[in-house]
């Protein structure tokens, strides 16, 4: 799963990507961001520590989000800074998910061109840049496609059902709604997923800075944000660059009940109905990540590509099975033989059974 944060420059994406992941970029004030910061953010998880504990596996792997920190959006109305937005946006389509950061905080050391906060007009404007991206994509797309059917080119049934499909695409955008709940078959899904549409994404909200969420913030926009979260990014990232015995009475003073990194991850887990499975033994236990709804041979193709291809069955136990009994062997009783159709489940001990 690759995750951005998303939003005007010096809404504080840095420094929530440092309190999330850890990191310790530096953030100079008056320097402009230009390189892309990235970092995978293991997903901690109660279950694995008892699985661990349960298996002693030589190797122990969490699973991880790849989290992007891009140099942020250029608010003004400059043409260079339309242009540079155009391109950031371009560079941004390939994530699975976003996390947009809106400012909650005002501070001199960032010359905004508003300078007290503002979120509901950031997250409104944010959004209206991503619709109008990916209204603009599907236009310009439907115009080489039109062309094509004029030439009436070898790929014209295929060129008919693709136009077809962002036919039914723009007018919602034209009229101002988004299209995560635009229901599509199978086959079309795969030609809308080719354009990594914004407006079809999973999104957290995030407010940076030191009050809450507002009230409504997030009510009525174009596509529904109902993941929100307050983060006080600069506090975070402080403790984040603590020292770890350092952390617990830091945390208490302050009344941080949770790190940066899990709310997040937990957040976007939440947005985009991700889910997590487990591969267990001697060697090795691990997490891996899923959607919501995900097959048995999705599952396994997420562990290696063969597997899915040799796909035979999957052996799967439920996570309480395994704790309560004791061990693999101790629950084989609970164990189950599903296919390749099965739904697996939230916290699943899958092993694949491939011919491959
Ligand atoms: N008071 C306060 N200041 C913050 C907070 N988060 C960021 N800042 C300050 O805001 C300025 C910009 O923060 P960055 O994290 O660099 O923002 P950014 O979104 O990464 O900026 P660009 O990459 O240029 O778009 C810096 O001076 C930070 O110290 C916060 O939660 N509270
Ligand atoms: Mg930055």
């Amino acid at each position: 799963m690759r995750i951005a944060l998303l939003g005007w420059a010096g809404s504080g994406k840095t420094t929530v990507f440092n309190a999330v992941a850890d990191s310790r970029v530096p953030s100079t004030p008056g320097v402009l961001q230009t390189e892309e910061h990235v970092q995978v953010v293991k997903v901690q998880d109660p279950r694995m520590v008892r699985l661990r504990d349960l298996f002693k596996p030589k190797k122990f792997t969490l699973a991880g989000l790849e989290l992007h920190d891009p140099p942020g959006l250029p608010a003004g109305t400059e043409p260079g800074d339309a242009e540079k937005r155009t391109r950031l946006l371009g560079a941004l389509r390939e994530s699975d998910g976003y996390v947009l950061v809106v400012r909650g905080f005002s501070t001199d050391s960032y010359a905004y061109p508003r300078p007290a906060p503002d979120p509901a007009a950031d997250v409104a404007r944010l959004v209206e840049e991503l619709m109008v991206s990916d209204l603009n994509l599907l236009q310009g797309r439907a115009e080489r496609l039109r062309e094509n059917i004029k030439k009436r080119a070898k790929s014209l049934e295929q060129d008919q059902r693709e136009l077809a499909v962002i036919e039914r695409m723009l007018p919602r955008l034209e009229a101002g709604k988004g299209l995560q709940d635009l229901e599509v078959s199978v086959e079309d899904e795969r030609k809308i997923r080719g354009f990594q549409l914004f407006s079809r994404k999973p999104y957290v909200l995030l407010v940076n800075g030191p009050a809450g969420v507002p009230a409504g913030l997030g009510d009525g926009l174009a596509f529904p944000m109902p993941t929100r979260i307050a983060l006080d990014g600069m506090l975070a990232a402080e403790l984040a660059a603590m020292d770890p015995a350092d952390r617990p009475a830091f945390m208490a003073e302050f009344g941080i009940d949770e790190p940066a990194s899990e709310r997040v991850v937990h957040a976007v887990y939440q947005a985009a109905g991700l889910r997590s499975f487990f591969t267990v033994g001697e060697d090795e236990v691990r997490a891996w990540t899923i959607r919501v709804g995900d097959d048995a041979v999705t599952a396994a193709s997420k562990i290696h590509s063969d597997l899915a291809k040799g796909f035979v069955r999957a052996e799967v136990t439920p996570y309480d099975a395994i704790v309560s009994a004791g061990g693999l062997k101790e629950s084989k009783a609970a164990m189950r033989l599903e296919g390749k159709d099965y739904v697996v489940g939230d916290g699943d001990i899958v092993h694949i059974r491939s011919s491959v």
